[in-house]
């Protein structure tokens, strides 16, 4: 019998499983694994300039695509790289696998060149952390590092390659691999009963949505449960693309500067019908909402795996359940005419919601709330935006209503740097989409680099660079606390026009409000991309204060 390498059983594995995509950058640990690529056209590799970068595209496709986000990167200094991505898609429940060149077997525990135990470095990271150390087992190893990326909440896995590993012989696995399918969960009919008499008698129910691992399907039964029903839906945490924003029965976003509107939303509702949340920090402002003493409020929480359950919040009824189980079938149980919620409270919400995405004027010779509501005018209906971490987030996530088909690639644990990663991957994906990434000055500049991964790949998003010349959200922290004491907060930055240019795209500088709009239709219409330098006022510090307001706060 023919046999092939441990490096090309990975790669014929995860072929056989699936998987067409791929990001990383190369290294000496894992040559086998780029050579099996060379006779795997159907799978494609792209080469990025730094693992952060890399690691970032694979979660933010996987984000995109549902499928398992793949990167490959080298050893230690590669892999300690590689990590910003691992953690980004732990907090964001996205599936994928770092495979990690790894020192061989026979050096082990020498401290090597460039070793490190990856179980013990991203035992802590990942959602679970393995190593190849029988050649045949390589696809038993690859094969159960696949399903727990897609099972129960879904996560990141690592997986170390050692090198002798990846160059021993093996026997052709390819024909036993069956495909592995993401198992779902279904609602019990006892809970699904005492769900649907609760919001038989509720005046205020609420649909808090998010987490990863939404299907099509699922979305759809979250769309027709809402609509059929007359439910309100409130996002977790940069999970608002879950739900039409533009519908009436959109109420807003349960994220980092919640507002008064959508935190009293949630404080007042009776029912809270909680479908794959986690419960994190920002959907609980802080872990103040939805405390254990709470009164008069009544809350499922469905989850597609156990282990979410008590983190924070003390539900009265946990569901393993998918979103699509539950909904659907709350929505045979339910028949409209037997509901009495109090649809002005809906309204006035919606209308308190609505009232937020009016921002207020700005400081300075560019106002980004008009910005913004011509972008959000001149934006194709199925568009895709990505952005990073900065307050420069807080005009996308807080005052764009997202549609059906528009999607959001954002980082639930707030890395700076992933919105043009993101953007790129998004682009290779679906080059026919309108994909626009928002960054700050700083925020860009935590991985500009693959503007040349862009380049080189022919995926070219519109990045609109928002320059106020500071981190401006320590900034504000900084003059919150320490007023007026500016430490290590000033950037100053290069000529980003010139830079862009340098990687071929279409580039130019904004530097007032009316310049804005036949720059953004020339980025639109560029073959190349486009980067806009938008020149904003450090004073503009956040939507609603500025850095004078600041100081004026005891
Ligand atoms: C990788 C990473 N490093 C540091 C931080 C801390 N941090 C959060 S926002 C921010 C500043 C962002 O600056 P910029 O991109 O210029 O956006 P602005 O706040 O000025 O709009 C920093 C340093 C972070 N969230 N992620
Ligand atoms: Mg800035």
């Amino acid at each position: 019998m023919s046999q092939i390498s441990g490096g090309r059983a990975v790669v014929e594995t995860l072929i056989a499983l699936g998987a067409r995509r791929g990001f990383g950058v190369p290294g000496e640990s894992f040559l086998s694994v780029l050579d099996a690529f060379c006779d795997n056209p159907c799978f494609e590799f792209t080469s990025c300039r730094n693992e952060g970068g890399a690691s970032f595209m694979a979660e933010a496709w996987a984000k995109l695509t549902g499928e398992v986000g793949l990167c490959f990167v080298t050893r230690g200094p590669g892999a300690t790289n590689a990590g910003i991505g691992v953690h980004t898609a732990m907090q964001a429940s996205t599936p994928m696998i770092l495979f990690i060149g790894q020192v061989g077997l026979e050096h082990q525990g020498r401290e090597a060149f460039q070793e490190l135990d990856y179980r013990q470095v991203f035992g802590a990271i990942a959602k679970y952390s393995t190593e190849i150390t029988d050649v045949n087992r390589t696809s038993e190893v690859v094969r159960r590092a696949w399903s727990m990326a897609i099972s129960g909440r879904p996560g990141p896995v690592v997986v170390a390659l050692p090198e002798d590993i990846l160059t021993q012989l093996t026997h052709i696995i390819e024909p036993s691999i069956r495909p592995i399918l993401t198992p779902i969960a279904g609602a019990m009919p006892d809970d699904l009963e005492t769900v649907a008499k609760k919001i038989k008698i509720a005046r205020r129910p609420v649909l808090l949505v998010g987490g990863g691992g939404w299907r099509v399907e699922d979305r759809a039964a979250l769309h027709r449960f809402s609509v059929r029903l007359n439910v309100p839906v409130v996002t977790a945490f940069r999970y608002h693309d879950l739900f039409d924003n533009t519908l009436p029965l959109f109420l807003g976003e349960a994220g980092v500067g919640m507002t008064e509107n959508t935190r009293k939303v949630l404080l007042q509702a009776d029912v809270i019908i909680a479908v794959n949340v986690r419960f994190g920090e920002m959907t609980t402002d802080a872990f103040k909402l939805f405390d254990n003493f709470r009164d008069n409020q009544w809350i499922v929480q469905t989850h597609q795996s156990g282990d979410e359950f008590h983190k924070y919040v003390s539900p009265d009824l946990t569901m393993i359940s998918s979103p699509i189980s539950l909904l659907e079938g709350l929505n045979e149980i339910l028949e409209p005419a037997a509901l009495s919620f109090d649809l002005s409270w809906i309204k006035a919400a919606r209308k308190g919601f609505e009232k937020g995405q009016r921002p207020q004027v700005q400081p300075g010779l560019v106002d980004m709330g008009l910005v913004i509501s011509m972008i959000q005018k001149l934006l194709p209906s199925d568009a895709i935006i990505t952005n990073g971490a900065g307050n420069f987030a807080i005009w996308p996530n807080k005052f764009m209503q997202f549609s059906a088909k528009q999607r959001l690639l954002a980082p639930q644990s707030g890395a700076m740097g992933y919105g043009l990663p993101a953007a790129i991957a998004a682009k290779l994906e679906q080059p026919d989409r309108c994909v626009l990434c928002f960054s700050g000055d700083g925020d860009f500049q935590m991985n500009f680099q693959e503007l040349g991964t862009a380049l080189q790949s022919n995926a070219r998003p519109i990045v609109l660079i928002l320059n106020n010349g500071t981190y401006g959200t320590i900034r504000m922290h900084q003059e919150k606390n320490y007023p007026s004491r500016v430490s290590g907060t000033d950037l100053i930055n290069p000529d980003f026009v010139i830079l862009a240019k340098a990687y071929g795209c279409y580039a130019a500088r904004v530097e007032r409000t009316e310049d804005f709009l036949a720059c953004f239709e020339l980025a639109m219409a560029s073959p190349s991309g486009a980067v806009l330098d938008i020149k904003v006022a450090a004073e503009a510090i956040t939507p609603n204060l500025t850095i004078d307001d600041l100081r004026r706060v005891d």
